[in-house]
């Protein structure tokens, strides 16, 4: 079968619309038509260099779409089935998916080679193998994907809002309430307001946080946060530091969640002034894989009994996490269509990621 995919040859270069072939379903697999994809920033990663896959790649790894075939062995998903990716696969048996930590699951190892578990590609063309961004390649017409790498939803809901949940929505929202671990009462710092900052804010409100402090340069994407449960907005660090400090008698944030488009070590020093005695730093954004840099006060560190954590899809179980966010949504209390800030066809991407770059965007999203 032919699709039309959106790939990246090599650092420094757009994306190239062009047409692969794509092998049917083997044991374990589905043969999904993407209808929705979310434009995330691993993405733009990719192509920046930030983090360097195997090209060439198809790119995208938040998307919802249509089962149309199943490979031998498949029981939970038939053709018809609407179905949301999750950017990390989760096999359920191995000692991390098996311990309450699938978010580490060891099928991750594959997501910037792009082929699926038995190490072969799904995608061709001029006799080279292309691999799928996170196993997925969501910037496609159709993709071959793990049955691992999918989530079944509820056919009514609408395809580009619940795309966001792949990635974005999952990591944000979780970073606040499972990794933060944010709690009734609590001041929350998010600095970076984009498709994963914007859901942090959410879970923190959804917890209950009392003060909810939006950081980002980017006037719009303040005011996103502010409709979405902030209940303050700086365009820094440094500006957000003596708004703490007076709404919090000097105690500063119980969590201060860091979403940035790119995590550089210079932010951590600032981030962890942000942070109380006691309190939470999440580094949940992607940094260049080069990045081995941070300067903080020790000092403070161990007096004042701080945590530093890493995060990876806001250590959730997708399986969980993803029908409970949806219900969250069909509940009103999640917002996802506010996110979506402009739709673009695939045709259209580097557009899409020309918004990105420039601060237009909350979340992209590209239509079918
Ligand atoms: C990324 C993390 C680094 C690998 C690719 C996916 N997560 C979400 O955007
Ligand atoms: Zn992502």
């Amino acid at each position: 079968m032919k699709t039309k995919a959106a790939v990246l040859r090599g650092v420094g270069q757009d994306f190239e619309v062009t047409e692969l072939d794509l092998d049917p379903p083997k044991a374990g697999e589905v043969l999904i038509r993407y209808v929705a994809a979310g434009l995330c920033h691993s993405d733009e990663h990719l192509r920046h260099g930030d983090i360097v896959p195997r090209f060439p790649i198809v790119g995208g790894h938040e998307g919802a779409g249509i089962i149309e075939e199943v490979g031998e062995g498949v029981t939970r998903m038939r053709p018809g089935d609407h179905v949301i990716c999750s950017f990390l696969p989760v096999c359920g048996h191995c000692r991390w998916c098996s311990t309450g930590k699938s978010n580490l699951c060891d099928l991750g190892a594959n997501l910037l080679v792009g082929c699926l578990a038995d190490e072969t590609f799904r995608f061709h063309g001029g006799g080279e193998d292309f691999g799928g961004m996170c196993m997925l390649g969501t910037f496609s017409e159709r993709a071959t994907i793990s049955e691992n790498s999918a989530i079944k939803v509820d056919p009514d809901l609408p395809m580009a809002a619940v795309a966001l949940v792949s990635c974005g929505v999952t990591t944000g929202f979780g970073s606040a309430q499972h990794r933060a671990g944010v709690q009734p009462g609590d001041t929350v710092v998010v600095v970076g307001i984009g498709g994963v900052g914007i859901n942090a804010v959410q879970g923190a409100r959804i917890a209950g946080a009392r003060y909810i402090v939006a950081v980002d340069p980017v006037e719009f994407k303040q005011k996103s946060a502010l409709d979405l449960g902030a209940t303050h907005a700086a365009s820094s660090m440094a500006e957000a530091t003596p708004l703490v400090t007076e709404l919090t008698a000097g105690k500063m944030a119980n969590s201060v969640i860091l979403t940035p488009g790119v995590l550089y070590g210079d932010l951590l020093g600032p981030a962890l002034t942000l942070t109380g005695k006691g309190g939470t730093c999440v580094a949940t954004a992607v940094a260049p894989m080069t990045q081995t840099e941070a300067s903080i006060n020790l000092f403070e560190l161990a007096m004042w009994q701080k945590e530093v954590k890493g995060v990876i899809f806001g250590a959730g179980n997708p399986r969980v996490d993803i029908p409970n966010l949806l219900f969250l949504y069909k509940s009103g209390q999640l917002k996802l269509d506010e996110l979506i800030t402009q739709t673009y066809r695939l045709d259209q991407i580097n557009e899409g990621y020309e918004d990105m770059r420039q601060g237009r965007n909350i979340r992209g999203v590209i239509v079918a």
